[in-house]
């Protein structure tokens, strides 16, 4: 017997260890070759062999389970290393991605006015009449509708041409002050090199108690943050007209190609539009029912921001998805 118990010792695989299994338990196995030779020996001898059989018979088993066990632990083991992933192990062939530019771009215009407690709000990219027009000082005949018309579907619902209506459902909800952003993709009927059907915007509002908000508050903030995102440029204001604000202005920097010397991308002017601000106009807040407040807006666009702080000279270039384009901002 004693080589059985040997064999099961110097066993290395599970699969060998059936193999003895059936050796010394199957039907023509040893332990019954053992017990028919039983029969023939003498009468006296019969119990004490049994006995011996039956110990040698329930050991062997109990050595075979633990060595199975013991066998089928290091096989799951070894398994288990040979498949596994080595999450530290460097490749050669996979791709760092980026954020795209303007998404970066937007990142980083929210990151201001969020560092300043302004509250950074979303909404619906498919809106109605009302919320994206009329709240806004742009009644249905008024003629700078033509400039912004867009994508309508039935019942007046309209793709937002900017993101105000954020800002319209905003004040309908929220009693004042408020002071707020609304970043997000705004359409309009326009393509051309310097415009794309799709583009993405960020707009501010700040609305408080009548005399509380100046113009001077709303200089001083878009200085500050236009300063942030160029460096060391130069602002300056020039009167313009928004529906929606009264007074209104266009807010340029100086050019940040060539410092205000003149070139191409400024038409040799030396300066570049980035903003579009001013007073909110009281007939936006009768449409939203605020009493005895007084606001600031403004408004821009965050492609044309991605473009100067990048270099980038087309447009179109942030719409192909071409990873030539976007490797650069890795
Ligand atoms: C601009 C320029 C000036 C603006 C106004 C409002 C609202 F909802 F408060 F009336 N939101 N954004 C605004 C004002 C936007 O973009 C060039």
């Amino acid at each position: 017997m004693k080589e059985w118990y040997d064999a099961i010792n110097d066993a290395t695989t599970v699969e060998r260890i059936e193999e003895i299994k059936i050796s010394i338990f199957g039907k023509k196995g040893i332990l019954a070759a053992e017990f028919a030779k039983m029969k023939s020996a003498p009468n006296e001898e019969k119990s004490k062999i049994a006995k011996e059989l039956n110990t040698h018979k329930s050991s062997l088993m109990d050595e075979l389970s633990s060595k199975k066990m013991t066998l089928q632990t290091q096989e799951l083991e070894l398994a288990m290393k040979a498949e596994g992933l080595d999450v530290s192990l460097f490749s050669t062939t996979s791709q760092a991605g980026a954020l795209h530019p303007v998404m970066e771009t937007m990142d980083r215009i929210v990151e201001y006015f969020a560092s300043l407690n302004f509250a950074v709000k979303t909404g619906a990219m498919v809106e109605d009449d009302f919320n994206n027009f009329e709240a806004l000082n742009l009644p249905k005949y008024h003629p700078a509708r033509d400039m912004q018309d867009t994508f309508y579907f039935k019942d007046e619902m309209l793709l937002r041409t900017h993101t105000s209506p954020v800002q319209i459902r905003t004040m309908m909800t929220t009693k004042p002050p408020i002071r707020m952003i609304a970043p997000g993709a705004v359409f309009r009927r326009d393509y051309d090199l310097t415009h794309t059907p799709m583009f993405h915007q960020v707009e501010g509002l700040l609305v408080d108690d009548e005399g509380k908000v100046s113009f001077a508050n709303l200089k001083f903030i878009l200085e500050d943050f236009l300063k942030y995102m160029f460096g060391e440029i130069e602002v300056r204001f020039r009167p313009s007209f928004f529906p929606f604000t009264e007074p209104s202005a266009e807010v340029d920097i100086s050019c940040v190609f060539c410092k205000g010397d003149g070139c191409r991308v400024c038409s040799h002017t030396g300066w570049l539009e980035v903003l579009g601000c001013g007073i909110v106009d009281p007939n936006v807040f009768k449409a939203v029912k605020y009493k005895n407040v007084s606001g600031y807006a403004f408004g821009l666009g965050v492609e044309r921001f991605a473009m100067l702080i990048h270099q980038i000279g087309d447009l179109r270039s942030l719409f192909e998805g071409d990873i030539k384009l976007l490797e650069q901002f890795r």
